[in-house]
């Protein structure tokens, strides 16, 4: 039999999911289930490259790992775990870190955004967050890594140092693939649709988060910044409309086509309601399953607990393989 081919993704616990995480990556987790061996990880270590409250941080990992389970990752089909449990992550880090360039951290888009939002804390562990995530990867030697398009650069960058440890010590590591969907890979916020909707964002009604109630999000939808036109349509400059097109599409599976001859004649406000609507009763059964799922502590344990075991069990193979390439002395 062919060996089924493997997936790693993670998230971080910062807040509730947005509807562009949802969109752009945790929703396709869960349908990857059929046709590959998947590992999916609640990134807590890489949440404390910006500050958070210890107890507020507690609570979202434990409900970010609820919601991916809400999402429909199945933790006995796949690997669900929570990274600080795995100490092999930061083991293998900062093997990586020491193959890893000082220039090529300084150019990651990401590090000059959260450094320039948060420049009273530009930490090192905020600085080298793509080699942490590069080890969270290659711990598994996972074949294709499902993100949204904000992570390309760091995935990119995963396979460079892949690849530099590959010609130093001997070929090891599987060079990773960024598995990037054509549609909702990058959200928009709904306040400002040039720039990604964000967890982080300040504004609440910038972003949906997916355990909103129906209310709420159509409110927000309502007071989405569109354009000045009246005409629902996909063109440049009307990044707002754009945006909720994308949505509106990835929530119904409708092609840009036929949305514009559904909306043709009608003005944004019916649109927005439309597409409000249209995302709340999508996001209703995550709602409902979260709720389950949180009120069950002991389960939840259960599940995590498991999960750690089965990534400490591939992971710890690939560390002691690593320690020896690059010269330390076996201990068995
Ligand atoms: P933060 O605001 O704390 O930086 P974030 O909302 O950007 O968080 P991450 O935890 O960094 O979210 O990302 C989790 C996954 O969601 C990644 O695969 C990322 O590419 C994807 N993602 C994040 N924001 C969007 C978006 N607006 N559209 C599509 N995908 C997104
Ligand atoms: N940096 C990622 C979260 C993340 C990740 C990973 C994604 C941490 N480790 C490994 C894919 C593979 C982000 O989404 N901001």
């Amino acid at each position: 039999m062919e060996e089924k081919k493997l997936i790693f993704s993670a998230i971080q616990p910062t807040g509730t999911f947005t509807l562009g995480n949802y969109i752009g990556a945790v929703r396709n987790w869960a349908p990857l289930q059929d046709k590959y061996d998947c590992i999916y990880c609640v990134a807590d270590m890489h949440a404390i490259t910006v500050k958070q409250e210890p107890a507020k941080l507690r609570q979202n990992i434990l409900s970010s790992y609820a919601l991916l389970m809400a999402c429909g990752i199945d933790p006995e089909r796949s690997i669900l775990f929570i990274q600080s449990h795995v100490p092999t992550h930061a083991m293998l880090n900062w093997i990586l870190c020491c193959n890893t360039q000082f220039g090529e951290l300084s150019r990651m888009t990401q590090f000059k955004d959260k450094s320039q939002k948060h420049p009273d804390d530009i930490n090192a562990g905020l600085f080298t967050y793509p080699s942490l995530m590069a080890a969270d990867i290659l711990a598994y030697n996972a074949d294709f890594v499902p993100v949204g398009i904000d992570q390309k650069q760091h995935l990119e960058l995963s396979r460079n140092i892949a690849q530099r440890f590959n010609q130093r010590y001997g070929d090891f590591f599987t060079l990773p693939e960024p598995y990037i969907i054509d549609v909702g890979a990058k959200v928009m916020s709904l306040q400002e649709p040039t720039k990604k909707m964000s967890k982080s964002d300040e504004n609440p009604n910038a972003c949906i988060l997916i355990l909103d109630d129906k209310d709420t999000i159509v409110r927000k939808f309502k007071r989405a910044v569109t354009d000045s036109e009246a005409e629902v349509c996909f063109r440049d400059g009307k990044d707002g409309i754009n945006n909720l097109m994308t949505i509106y599409s990835a929530v119904t599976g409708k092609d840009f086509a036929s949305i514009e001859a559904e909306f043709a004649g009608k003005g944004y406000g019916d649109f927005k309601t439309a597409v409000g609507e249209a995302v709340a009763d999508h996001l209703e059964p995550v709602r409902t399953e979260y709720a389950r799922l949180i009120a069950d502590k002991a389960y939840l344990k259960k599940c995590y607990t498991e999960g750690a075991e089965r990534a400490m069990k591939i992971s710890s193979r690939t560390v002691a393989k690593v320690y020896h390439k690059v010269g330390f002395v076996d201990l068995k």
